[in-house]
């Protein structure tokens, strides 16, 4: 009998993940936030999921959490500054030896929440998969990507991987999953905030290519001395590689701003500063452009961490 995944935050990426699932006839619940949700959620009849432009309604099971049967693996879809909080609202009902996936964007609420639940074994995910909610329970399936899955240590691969190539979703187990978060925080750390600031989309920052290359010269110094050398190598090319590559998308913190959403900056800037912090570094370009975009959020009436 295969254990459930409960799937905490029925947004973009949860749902994404819980369809998949549920559709490979595993069985999948979703933990929602409050009464309101779930009557909500009954009213919509289920989870719809839009691929390449077809859309079929999945009628994954849902429940509060203070749900009693007990919990063996959470994969946790909400944002980073959200994740600790909901875990420990279903946190009386986790089993001994239960799995946390842990699908957050950046660093630091990762690290948070392995350290609350030691108990517990946590599964850090780094995600390039595209999704998005055009309403609520309606998500569009947007970009191909692959999610990477290990642990802080060199934990082995969990037999439950075979669930995830059951329904079709991209994954390779890793020991450098912290190397992947790593990078792809750079890569954000680069990108992100200065689309915010310059009102642009990714391509656009090919007229900004000065700080970019100096961002990238800092975000590679940083990474060294986190002993992340390997997420250094080659990073501004990337970077300048992903700029043309989404040229005509806006970042997701853009959308965030626009939308006026709380960004995840904390985790992804924030953790960058602090981290060079730790290190003695000096990261003058990182911690102006931190600087910047707070101010900036501050005069959006939006929080700046
Ligand atoms: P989202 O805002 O679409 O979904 C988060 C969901 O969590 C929301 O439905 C929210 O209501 C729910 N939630 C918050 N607190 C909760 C609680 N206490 N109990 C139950 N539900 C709760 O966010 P998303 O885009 O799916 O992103 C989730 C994480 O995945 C972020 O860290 C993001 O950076 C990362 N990520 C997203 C994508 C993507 O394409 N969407 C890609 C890679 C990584
Ligand atoms: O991940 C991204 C985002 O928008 O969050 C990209 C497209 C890589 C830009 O940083």
């Amino acid at each position: 009998m295969n254990s459930t995944w409960h799937v905490l935050g029925a947004g973009s990426l949860g749902g994404l993940w819980a369809t998949r699932l549920f559709r490979a006839g595993l069985p999948v619940r979703l933990v929602l936030r409050s009464t309101n949700r779930l009557a909500e959620y009954q009213v919509a009849g289920g989870l719809k999921l839009v691929e390449q432009g077809v859309s079929r309604i999945y009628r994954v099971p849902a429940e509060l959490a203070d749900a009693t049967e007990p919990i063996t693996r959470l994969l946790v879809a909400c944002k980073a500054y959200d994740a600790e909080a909901a875990i420990a609202e279903v946190a009386p009902r986790l089993s001994t030896g239960s799995e946390i996936l842990l699908l957050q964007n950046g660093l630091g609420s990762q690290q948070a929440i392995a350290a609350r639940w030691p108990e517990s074994r946590c599964v850090f995910v780094s995600s390039t998969e595209g999704a998005f909610r055009q309403a609520s329970f309606d998500i569009v399936h947007a970009g191909q990507g692959h999610n990477w899955l290990g642990e802080a240590g060199q934990g082995e691969p969990p037999p439950w991987l075979a669930e995830l190539e059951a329904a079709n979703i991209p994954y390779s187990w890793t020991h450098a999953v912290m190397s992947k978060l790593w990078r792809k925080l750079a890569i954000n750390c680069a990108i992100n905030p200065l689309t915010v600031l310059h009102d642009c989309r990714n391509g656009d920052l090919l007229a900004y290519r000065e700080q970019v290359h100096r961002l990238c010269n800092e975000l590679s110094e940083l990474l060294v001395a986190c002993n992340q050398g390997g997420a250094a190598d080659g990073l501004e090319a990337e970077v300048l590689r992903i700029i043309e590559a989404t040229a005509n998308n806006y970042s997701s913190m853009h959308q965030d701003v626009k939308s006026g959403r709380r960004t995840e900056i904390s985790y992804l800037l924030g953790q960058a500063c602090q981290a060079a912090h730790e290190q003695g570094l000096e990261v003058p370009e990182l911690s102006g452009l931190l600087q910047q975009i707070q101010a900036f959020l501050r005069g959006r009436g939006l929080p700046e961490d």
